[in-house]
C-alpha cells in the first residue's frame, strides 16, 4: 500500500487513517510546492495531480474522501464505516462524503 503524500496537505487525513488501522504503508512523497505532481510519473497515478492518491497492489484510488472510504471498506475490523444494512450508515456517508475522517465508530455506542 502507497500514499502519495506530502506534508500539509489533504493527504494527511489519509496518512491518520492509515496510522489509526495500524496497517503497513509506504510514503511516496510528491513535493506540490515543486511541481512535482505535474510529472508523468504521478500524472500515471492520479491524472488529476492532486494529492492524496493510494495505490494499493495496482488499486489506484484519488480524492481523500474517496480514499477514506476505501480504507474503511477494505478494513472493516477497524470499525471506521458502517456496513450495508446499518441504520448508521446514511450518517456516515453523509459525513464521509464531506471528505472528514471518518469517527471511528464502536458497536458499544450504539447500544
Ligand atoms: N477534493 C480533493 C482536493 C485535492 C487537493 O486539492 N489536493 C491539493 C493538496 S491539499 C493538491 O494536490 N494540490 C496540488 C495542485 O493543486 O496542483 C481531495 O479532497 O482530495
Amino acid at each position: 500500500m502507497k500514499l502519495y503524500y506530502w506534508p500539509k496537505t489533504r493527504a494527511f487525513r489519509a496518512l491518520w487513517m492509515l496510522e489509526e488501522i495500524g496497517v503497513p504503508y509506504e510514503l511516496a512523497r510528491v513535493n506540490i510546492r515543486a511541481g512535482e505532481q505535474t510529472l508523468s510519473d504521478f500524472r500515471g497515478v492520479n491524472p488529476m495531480t492532486k494529492l492524496p492518491a493510494l495505490d494499493d497492489d495496482g488499486v489506484r484510488v484519488a480524492e481523500s474522501g474517496a480514499v477514506l472510504l476505501y480504507l474503511a471498506g477494505k478494513y472493516p475490523q477497524a470499525q471506521f464505516g458502517a456496513p450495508i444494512g446499518d441504520p448508521l450508515r446514511g450518517l456516515w456517508r453523509s459525513k464521509s462524503a464531506n471528505s472528514r475522517l471518518l469517527a471511528k465508530r464502536r458497536t458499544e455506542s450504539r447500544r
